[in-house]
Formats: structure tokens, C-alpha cells, sequence
């Protein structure tokens, strides 16, 4: 039986540039994707990020900066609400499809100290694994215990964070494209896929990819799968949900996307 880490990516189940808009069909099609493959056994824990929810509130309230002032108490509180909604349809999309979603709030599973992890508690997700639910986390504004107060836990550190702690067999993050690309693909069509990902590459999406959203975007993202690929994480990689990639790759088939590998 194999332990999977999936991270719904923000840009993949929200509608980026509509505040509060899911993509209603994209999220529907990467539940049933996973209840497919728990069906066959597969344990899976779930992800998500906050796309056009938690982004626009966690930048106007520059909460990357951490509590700067009164309003930022406002800012937190709003945040976090909105993250909340958008937990609320990913766990409705799962109940709809006969799934069994629960959720564990990563404000009360995590302290950072300088926006790194400082303290945990993954006992839960242990333990509703164990009972036959899908875990499902996502990103949020989490207490931080240096100065700044509180700072944005990105869904791709606790994706990677999980996959290394639990031992997981596979981290999936799930995008809007299909995989990584040196150059930005919506607005390159002939844009090439980078199928195997290596640090020599990466130093080049360094240069390449802009930073847009209030956690670092994309160099992020592949640093946090970096590390779980060093940690021991077997398959890391990089897919979109379409034409039941997600499935492909859960289930151990050739699917379209970029992995991870050592240079
Ligand atoms: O979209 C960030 O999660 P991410 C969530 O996984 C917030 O980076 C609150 C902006």
C-alpha cells in the first residue's frame, strides 16, 4: 500500500485573477481522481493552496510581513476565513463524490519560529489515515513565535513537510499546466516541458520564472520538492489533473509531467 502526498495547487482548483471563484470542474475531477485510487487502497493525504482566496487578502494585508499593524490582526483574521471557504468546497466536492474528507487545521498543527516549522503535531494525520479518511490540510496565516507574530505556511511546505515526516511514497503537486516549463506556458505555446528536473535546472527557473503570489510561487514550490526528494521521497512530481494524469501517476502509470531527479 503506498502513502501519497497530493497538493491541489491554488492556480489549479481557484480561478486566479476572480477573487473567491473555484474552478468548480478542475477540483471535482482531482477529488474523484483520488477517491479512484483510495478505492484500489492507496492512502492519500490532501493538500490544497489559496489561490484566489487566501492570496489577494494575504498580499493586501502584507501578511508576509507578519503583524505590522492593527490592521494586520484584521488581515489574519480575514485570511483565514477566506482559506476556510475554500476548505469548505474542496471537503463539500469530497462528501458530493461519497468520499471522506477531514479536514486538520494547520493553525493548530503547526508553530513556525521565523517562518520555518518550529513545532507540530502530526498525530492527527496519522491517526485519520489509520481510521480510513482522506487528511486534507491546506495553506493558511499560522502563528509564528519570532517577532513577526504570524507568517504564511504555504500548502507546499506542508505538503513536503508530511511527505518527509510521514514517509510517503510520493508528493504530487498538482498545477494548472502540465508540469514545469523554462518558460511561462500561457504565454508561450511552444513552450517546452521539462520532463526530469535537476538542480542545474532549477538555477535556471530562478532566472527565468517571476515570483507572483504572497509565498514565492514557483522556485518555492520546487525547493519544498527538492527537499522531500533528498528526505528519501521517492516519486516527487509536477502534473495537472487533466485527461486523469493525477490518477496516472497515483496509480504508478506513465503519466505527462516533471519529476524530480538528482543531477
Ligand atoms: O497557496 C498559501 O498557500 P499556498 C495560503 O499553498 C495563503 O502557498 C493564506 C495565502
Amino acid at each position: 500500500m503506498t502513502l501519497s502526498v497530493v497538493k491541489f495547487g491554488g492556480s489549479a482548483i481557484t480561478v486566479k485573477d476572480r477573487p473567491f471563484t473555484v474552478r468548480r470542474g478542475a477540483l471535482r475531477s482531482m477529488c474523484s481522481q483520488v477517491l479512484s485510487h483510495v478505492k484500489r487502497g492507496g492512502k492519500v493525504i490532501v493538500v490544497h493552496g489559496g489561490g484566489s482566496f487566501g492570496h489577494p487578502l494575504a498580499t493586501r494585508y502584507k501578511l508576509d510581513r507578519g503583524l505590522i499593524s492593527d490592521e494586520s490582526y484584521e488581515g489574519v483574521a480575514l485570511t483565514r476565513l477566506a482559506m476556510r471557504r475554500l476548505n469548505e468546497e474542496v471537503v463539500k466536492e469530497f462528501v458530493r463524490l461519497r468520499g471522506r474528507p477531514y479536514t486538520i487545521e494547520p493553525s493548530s498543527s503547526f508553530v513556525l519560529e521565523e517562518s520555518n516549522i518550529k513545532e507540530y503535531f502530526v498525530q492527527s494525520v496519522e491517526v485519520a489515515l489509520e481510521k480510513g479518511f482522506v487528511p486534507v490540510l491546506y495553506g493558511d496565516v499560522v502563528l509564528d513565535a519570532s517577532r513577526r507574530g504570524v507568517a504564511i505556511l504555504s500548502g507546499d511546505t506542508i505538503a513536503s513537510f508530511l511527505a518527509l515526516r510521514l514517509k510517503a511514497d510520493k508528493l504530487i503537486y498538482v498545477l494548472d499546466v502540465d508540469g514545469i516549463y523554462l518558460e511561462d506556458p500561457k504565454k508561450r505555446p511552444d513552450a517546452e516541458l521539462v520532463k526530469f528536473l535537476d538542480r542545474g535546472i532549477l538555477e535556471e527557473i530562478k532566472v527565468a520564472a517571476p515570483d507572483s503570489d504572497a509565498t514565492g510561487g514557483l522556485v518555492k514550490k520546487i525547493e519544498e520538492a527538492f527537499n522531500a526528494f533528498r528526505g528519501g521521497v521517492k516519486v516527487v512530481c509536477f502534473i495537472s489533473w487533466r485527461r486523469k494524469n493525477l490518477l496516472k501517476a497515483l496509480d504508478g502509470l506513465n503519466f505527462k509531467g516533471t519529476v524530480i531527479r538528482e543531477a
